[in-house]
């Protein structure tokens, strides 16, 4: 039984879009609706969250729909979510321990598995007695009735221990990935950054030929993964693609996830993925602008994709235009993961990045390598040449893919200058 209670400012589209997203995650947590209830309220009882009769009414129809589970689409404090389950009878959950269930059961990779595990961690504490009550009564009592003190307080302790643990071994991972970042360095690079099924995977896998996972679901990718992009041209960036986001992501969540994160973190260019077909894509830009900000990365350059043109006609695809005109911010394209040849705008616009973001080297080449020297003057700007023995030292500016490619050459010496 999912439950929104949306303020009266709220349109009404907009809050059954809210809904409906709710209902998507709750399939993809695996789980089935069978009803759902809405309350308008301009803030929320401290009781119930609903009002007192309305919090009744919802226990009828759970019983009456026979739901095992009730959902709310508002984050419900500790003792909301106990008092609503001794009324109702059922289990009760929020939208954030939803949206944590559902990464729990998708995390892949140990990192991922960690960075959930914390966030769910730093849900529970303050949420223990609630969690002990529903145990004791789904398990029929005996013996768990009624936890003593100690029993709550032991748990507590050991969370906490497990909680520190887990930071220091994500701190690890972190370290150990900002190494293996250092030794790509001189690449331009690029992170793919939207709300959840904007078709962030589906994009890099247009543009890298990797197989990568792409589902109609939400939360599709919770890990991080980075391929090489060739541009054309002499032109390739480093892309890598991260977690969605999505409105109300729980906060232990994004705190979790900050060090995959990182990765866009260093990023010189931002793609925001948009799902161009979606009728509330100006919200979900919204909020992936929030959490960027959450994640101090709002400052960095944007590039936004209007991703899924080829589900929007031409008249829809005018009126788009229309309304990114009237927000007067960052360039745009338009393309179609599903559509090859909608991707050339989108390179063109990293090709023009990349030339403008070039980086200053000097590079020491065998004169045994004359195409490695030709390249640096073809494709750079050479402002201090040096002629020794066996090599020639070039002060230049070269476009970050070049420096890439060069210094993957056997003999050839590069230094980044500030
Ligand atoms: N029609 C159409 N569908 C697309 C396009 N791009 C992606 N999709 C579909 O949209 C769904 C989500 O795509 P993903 O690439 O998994 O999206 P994502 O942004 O990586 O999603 P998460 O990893 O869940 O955050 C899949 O069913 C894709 O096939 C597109 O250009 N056109
Ligand atoms: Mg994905």
């Amino acid at each position: 039984m999912l439950v929104g209670a949306p303020s009266r400012s709220e349109a009404r589209d907009v809050a059954n879009e809210h809904l409906d997203e709710l209902a998507r995650l709750t399939d993809t947590a695996g789980g089935e609706v069978v009803g759902s209830l809405v309350q308008r309220l301009d803030s929320p009882h401290p009781r119930y969250y609903l009002g007192e009769g309305k919090a009744r009414s919802l226990g009828e129809l759970v019983a009456e729909r026979e739901a095992n589970l009730v959902i709310f689409d508002e984050e419900l404090s500790p003792a909301q979510g106990k008092n609503l389950e001794e009324l109702i009878k059922v289990r009760v959950m929020d939208r954030s321990e939803l949206i944590l269930d559902i990464f729990a059961t998708r995390a892949q990779s140990s990192e991922a598995r960690m960075q959930v595990e914390l966030a769910q961690l730093e849900y529970l504490l303050p949420r223990l007695r609630r969690m002990w009550n529903h145990l004791s009564r789904i398990r029929g009592g005996i013996g768990l009735r009624g936890p003593g003190e100690t029993q709550l307080e032991t748990d507590r302790r050991l969370i906490g221990t497990r909680i520190g643990d887990l930071r220091r071994k994500l701190r690890d991972v972190a370290k150990a990935r900002a190494v293996q970042r250092k030794s790509r360095a001189g690449l331009f690079r690029v992170a793919l950054v939207g709300y959840t099924n904007a078709g962030k995977s589906s994009l890099l896998r247009a543009l890298s030929g990797a197989d990568l996972f792409v589902e109609d679901r939400l939360f599709a990718t919770l890990d991080s993964a980075t391929r090489n992009v060739d541009l054309e041209g002499g032109y390739e960036a480093l892309v890598t693609d991260t977690v969605g986001f999505i409105r109300k992501l729980p906060h232990h969540l994004v705190a979790s996830f900050r060090s995959t994160l990182e990765e866009a973190g260093e990023a010189d260019v931002l793609l925001h993925v948009i799902d161009a077909s979606h009728p509330d894509w100006e919200e979900q830009r919204q909020v992936v602008l929030e959490v960027l900000e959450d994640l101090a990365l709002d400052d960095r350059e944007k590039i936004l994709v209007f991703n899924k043109t080829d589900r929007i006609s031409e008249v829809e695809r005018e009126s788009l235009q229309r309304r990114i005109r009237a927000l007067e911010t960052t360039p745009a394209v338009f393309v179609s993961a599903h559509q090859a040849d909608s991707l050339e705008a989108l390179k063109e616009t990293l090709r023009a990045r990349i030339r403008n973001r070039l980086a200053s080297v000097t590079v020491r080449i065998p004169y045994a390598d004359g195409e490695a020297i030709a390249a640096v003057y073809r494709e750079g700007e050479v402002v201090h040449r040096v002629d020794e023995a066996m090599d020639v030292r070039l002060t230049a500016r070269l476009p970050r893919g070049v420096v890439g490619r060069l210094a993957s050459r056997a003999g050839i010496e590069i230094e980044e200058v500030a």
